[in-house]
């Protein structure tokens, strides 16, 4: 009997999503570049299921069932290109290649031409959830082939997570359509990363909170308005004691993080699109900054920090920083909504954000309660530019601006870098500003490089003679 369904690759999230595949009833097919651990899967953790082991990829597609359906679960990169050229010799026309891994999508957007031009199908992707939600089932986030998704649907929609409304699942729209909502979807995780790390910081060096305390009020926020994934995961997180010092597990971990670039990504594509997501830039920023430990080391010796405030009215400040890092998550996902906007319309994804917003309810990262707002926002108007122009959203950050505002001073103040939470209340507060100092801008623009302006009081573009050319040669 031929399978169902072929995974290439696998590491940990191709074994799980193998699994949770099986587990839903359909007969995977695995195949591995290294034998080896193709054959340790096959003993270990997929014994006695419907798995059937593949050593060569003649063998592997010959197990399939037609059309062919094979999720590639490879590294990111030159693996996928390998992979498709090795394929599409042994493939026929109709087989689908779908590639889970998190891939740029401009790659995808060249690899969907290709294979097509073979006649066959190609979608990229995008799976959340990380290993667990591999298993047990992730939000997956498909683009390319309409036709392609449907023969594919009853399969991945019962893979991915379920919430009470309805799978993780839908087809995003097509070409890289879903590696592109996958990258967004990373951005935004960077930004709520950031945010959270930048409330651990100031709970400790601002409010001298013990890493116990500073546990009981995230997970008070996460049992509330701030219910999510990352909140949940921060809370179990400051939890934990190290084994060998007693100290809090945390304490003991270099503060310097690694990425691996979907979040430089979506800051790469926002600056191509003219969209702003400084949140999200930060986040990306921050962790560059973080890699020059050493450098810092340095620094933090040459310059100096300025005089601490009295450590009063903690409770009040606790709650300001609660209710700015609500409104900094708020503004994290209407930056990441916003560059899905402009680039739905640019690459002709044609996205229902919607639907984007509701298959980031259950198994991503970045699910949370916030998205219940964020979906019934865009079901109202399709087409919103930014969230902060949605009325509920605009009375939230009426509502919290007051916290955001007083956390980004009290961090100024007492010299703990807050990237994430500045620009968080620097982009409200432009949205917000009926009159930016744009004008100079523009008058210097004209000043040197005679760019012209427009006016206020009249149409058309407008130049001055700002400078004597004569006399300045
Ligand atoms: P491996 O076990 O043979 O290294 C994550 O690294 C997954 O991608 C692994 O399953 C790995 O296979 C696979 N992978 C990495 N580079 C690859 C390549 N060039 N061709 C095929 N598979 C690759």
């Amino acid at each position: 009997m031929q399978s169902d369904f072929g995974v290439i690759g696998l590491a940990v999230m191709g074994q799980n999503l193998a699994l949770n595949i099986e587990s839903k009833g359909f007969t995977v097919s695995v195949f591995n570049r290294t034998g080896s651990k193709t054959e340790e899967f096959y003993k270990r953790r997929a014994q006695g299921k419907r798995i059937v082991p593949a050593y060569t990829l003649e063998e592997f597609v010959a197990s399939l069932k037609r059309p062919r359906k094979i999720m590639l679960m490879v590294k990111a990169g030159p693996a996928v290109d390998a992979m498709i050229d090795a394929l599409l010799p042994l493939l026929e026309p109709g087989d689908i290649i779908i590639d889970g891994g998190n891939s740029h999508f401009a790659d995808t957007d060249r690899r969907v031409r290709k294979v097509e031009e073979a006649g066959l199908h190609y979608l990229g992707t995008g799976v959340s959830g990380g290993e667990y939600g591999a298993l047990h089932g992730p939000s997956i986030m498909p683009g390319g082939s309409r036709e392609a998704y449907d023969t594919v649907a009853p399969i991945l929609t019962v893979t991915a997570a379920q919430t009470k409304d309805g799978p993780c699942c839908t087809y995003l729209g097509p070409a890289s359509a879903g590696h592109y909502v996958k990258m967004v979807h990373n951005g935004i995780e960077y930004g709520i990363m950031q945010i959270i790390a930048e409330a651990y910081d100031y709970m400790k060096r601002r409010l001298g909170m013990p890493v116990p305390e500073m546990q009981e009020a995230v997970a008070e926020w996460n049992a509330a308005e701030l219910e999510s994934y990352l909140f949940e995961i921060t809370a179990d997180i400051l939890s934990r004691t190290d084994e060998k010092t007693g100290n809090p597990l945390v304490e003991m971990i270099l503060d310097r993080a690694e990425q691996k670039g979907t979040g430089k990504w979506t800051s790469q594509s926002a600056l191509d699109l003219g969209i702003p997501v400084p949140t999200i830039t930060a986040a990306v920023d921050a962790r560059a900054l973080s890699s020059f430990k050493d450098l810092r080391v340095a620094a933090a010796e040459r310059i100096r920090e300025p005089r601490q405030p009295e450590k009063e009215d903690k409770a009040g400040l606790l709650a300001a920083l609660r209710s700015g890092v609500y409104l900094a998550v708020i503004a994290s996902y209407a930056q990441g909504m916003h560059l899905l906007q402009a680039a739905s319309e640019e690459h002709g994804y044609n996205l229902n954000l919607a639907e984007v917003a509701r298959i980031w309810k259950g198994g991503c990262i970045i699910r949370s309660v916030l998205l219940d707002p964020i979906q019934e926002a865009y079901t109202k108007d399709p087409k919103l530019v930014n969230l902060l122009l949605d009325g509920t959203f605009a009375a939230l950050a009426n509502e919290h601006l007051p916290g955001l505002r007083r956390t980004v001073s009290e961090a100024a103040a007492a010299g703990i870098p807050a990237p994430a939470l500045s620009s968080a209340l620097a982009y409200i507060d432009s949205w917000r500003t009926a009159r930016l100092p744009a004008n100079l801008i523009q008058a210097q623009r004209d000043y040197f490089g005679a760019h012209t302006y427009e006016r206020i009081d009249e149409p058309g573009y407008h130049h001055t003679e700002w400078q004597d050319i004569q006399n300045v040669m």
